[in-house]
């Protein structure tokens, strides 16, 4: 070419070159500008809506009476006892004056764990909370004045057992505790459980190998739902004289009663509940109810 032509060559390639540059640039723009209002469509936030929240949750209905037993008794002296849910055969059984062929004892109604304790003896699930109340005889001096609330296991399973319940068992030894002393006791705590004092109590003889007298309690409801039906309701007794010397004391000096209560059947009595699964199916249509 010649300089002329080579001039008027260059100016048509370089503006060719930048209309080129340019077309790319601005489509370069056209996609980043739609990926990002493609990003802000799918992630976009309304934030004028209300939060989702967290439920409140609540209490289960037999924490709430376990919560209720221990503030009852704790207001008028009762220490509350918390110990082990596998137990030795000693404390669970021996101590409480079970004889040693007792059914309670078979594998067909007590949980055996495969472990031996030290002097080669069963481990199991203990049966009541007995054996936290035999430790904690053996560990204080008179007046013994405790109750101990918690789980407790049997091999039952049916509408109205469950393989684990709980209870609360109570405790009064000193040198002159007598059954006038249980009725007060116990009398005054259903009153305040359940709130009425239109409730009349019954003392049913009984047999337990661990106290003797011993007596079946019942329950009456003046008004209400349950009005007019003895309801039972625990055991209780004059500790054992054999079960006194397993804590350790004379029993010619020591004596005090014991009882033992559900608190299942408690809280079924209470909430007007009547289906023992319904504890423990965790279906929150029924849980909601105690929020
Ligand atoms: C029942 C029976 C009862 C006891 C529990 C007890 C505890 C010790 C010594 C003596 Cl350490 N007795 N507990 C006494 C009588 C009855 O419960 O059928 N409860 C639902």
């Amino acid at each position: 070419m010649s300089v002329e032509e080579r001039k008027a060559a260059g100016a048509a390639f370089n503006s060719a070159k930048e209309r080129i540059e340019s077309a790319l640039e601005h489509r370069r723009a056209e996609l980043a500008l739609s990926k990002l209002e493609a990003r802000l469509a799918e992630e976009a936030l309304d934030v004028t809506l209300p939060g989702r929240g967290r439920g409140r949750g609540g209490v289960h209905p037999i924490s709430r009476t376990w919560q209720r037993i221990e503030e009852i008794f704790g207001s008028i002296g009762f220490d509350v006892a918390d110990g082990p849910e596998i137990e030795t055969d000693w404390y669970n059984f021996t101590a409480l004056n079970n004889p040693e062929n007792h059914p309670a004892r078979s594998m067909q109604d007590t949980f055996y764990v495969d472990m031996q304790d030290s002097g080669g003896l069963p481990l199991l699930l203990r049966t009541h909370t007995s054996p936290m109340q035999v430790r904690y005889a053996r560990m204080h001096k008179p007046p013994i004045k405790v109750i101990a609330t918690g789980r407790t296991y049997r091999v039952d399973s049916d509408a109205t057992h469950s393989p684990m319940f709980h209870q609360v068992e109570g405790l009064w030894i000193d040198e002159d505790i007598s059954f006038a002393d249980l009725k007060g006791v116990y009398v005054d705590f259903l009153r305040r459980f359940f709130e009425s004092d239109d409730l009349q109590v019954r003392f049913r003889p009984s047999y337990f190998p661990f106290t003797e007298p011993s007596a079946e309690i019942d329950l009456q409801f003046a008004s209400g739902p349950l009005k007019g039906r003895w309801l039972e309701l625990s055991g209780a007794g004059q500790v054992h004289p054999q079960v006194v010397r397993n804590f350790g004391l004379d029993p010619e000096r020591y004596i005090g009663f014991a009882f033992g209560s559900g608190l299942e059947r408690l809280t079924m009595l209470r909430y007007g509940i009547d289906d023992l699964r319904l504890f423990f199916d965790g279906d929150l249509r029924f849980l909601r109810q105690f929020s």
